[in-house]
């Protein structure tokens, strides 16, 4: 029988030959990147847009990530950038954040009038003392930013919507509504809701992507305009740094999209880090944030949809979501990339 005291001295002198043997295991582990995850199918063309500086010798996270936000808000759809769903009083307000691989982060919430609020969530990062900026300020400070004050007129899409909405103003979010047919049918065609509808409106939802460079550099950006029809001033979790996106260089980074409110709660994409720093890997860290939500309202959670993605420090990528239907795209490599299907509490149907 080992000895006590020999024991002790075994326990010693193999410590070290673990420890060389934990690094040499991290050492061989294959470390995919550069890497890019965005929400949603309509996070492709975000991605192949941080795709383009991600491969460039240099590429930085924070640069390929804010590319790929700004791409979608240049675009008309429901959800992101001034063409988006207004809130009830009919005015667009946008919420968006930035982080990088330094805990440097930025926000602005309810922001009017201008084209690119995550360039303004980075700004805000970068040339103030501060993290978020809302509302009236979040705009002078745009404005003296050198950002172009857009007019306040609804895209033809968001008023058609909003004047449809009013017929009954009814506040209720509705679960993957970006994944229904305007008339409100389930879409046809496979799984994957197509970026148009059959009437050639851009169908797609809150985009938040998180990256890591070829130096192995995460940053991760959120751009949404919040929920239509929502109350005049209500914020959303994109814009709030842990809950909409969160993310550590040593660890992780994640983000999400669905009923803010609900991310809010949980603090969503911080606890999604802090799961994944504890040892879970991409997919169950978001599971656990959704079961989180689901346990705190679980016949409320029927009714309204989350989903989460992320990534680790080894580039691999997961996301779960309450209900069946939400999607994400995955890519890291000259392919185009690839949408997948995440898991869901609640199964398809
Ligand atoms: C919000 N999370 O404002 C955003 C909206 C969203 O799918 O993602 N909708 O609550």
């Amino acid at each position: 029988m080992q000895s006590r005291r020999n024991f002790i001295r075994w326990s010693a002198l193999s410590l070290p030959l673990l420890s060389i043997g934990k690094a040499f295991s991290k050492k061989t582990v294959a470390v995919t990147k550069p890497i890019v995850v965005s929400t949603w199918d309509s996070g492709l063309p975000v991605n192949a847009v941080a795709w383009k500086v991600l491969k460039q010798p240099n590429g930085y996270a924070l640069d390929a990530v804010e590319a790929g936000a700004r791409s979608i808000e240049d675009t008309i759809n429901c959800c992101v950038g001034l063409g988006g769903n207004p809130d009830r009083d009919g005015k667009v307000t946008l919420d968006a954040s930035i982080m990088d691989d330094k805990f440097n982060c930025g926000s602005v919430m309810a922001l009017e009038f201008i084209k690119h609020p995550i360039s303004v969530a980075r700004k805000v990062m970068e040339n103030t003392p501060h993290v978020q900026l809302v509302g009236e300020g979040a705009l002078q400070f745009a404005l003296a930013s050198g950002f172009q004050k857009e007019s306040g007129k609804l895209s033809p899409d968001a008023e058609k919507t909003y004047k449809n909405w009013l017929k009954k103003s009814e506040y209720k979010p509705v679960i993957n509504i970006e994944q229904q047919q305007s008339k409100g049918q389930k879409t046809k065609g496979g799984p994957f809701a197509p970026n148009f509808f059959d009437d050639g409106t851009p169908n797609h939802d809150t985009m938040g992507t998180i990256a890591m460079d070829a130096a192995g550099n995460l940053s991760g950006a959120c751009t949404t305009s919040g929920m239509g029809f929502k109350m005049r001033g209500r914020v959303g979790d994109s814009p709030i740094i842990g809950a909409g996106l969160y993310v550590d260089n040593e660890v992780g980074a994640a983000t999400g999209s669905g009923q803010g409110e609900e991310v809010l709660r949980v603090a969503g994409a911080f606890l999604i880090v802090e799961m994944m720093r504890m040892g879970k890997s991409p997919e169950e860290a978001c599971k656990i944030a959704v079961e989180r939500i689901i346990k705190i309202n679980p016949t409320k959670a029927k009714d309204f949809q989350v989903g989460f993605i992320a990534i680790n420090k080894q580039g691999e990528y997961g996301a779960y979501s309450i209900h069946h239907g939400f999607n994400y795209s995955v890519t890291s490599s000259d392919d185009g990339g690839k949408v997948f299907m995440a898991k869901s509490h609640f199964p398809k149907g």
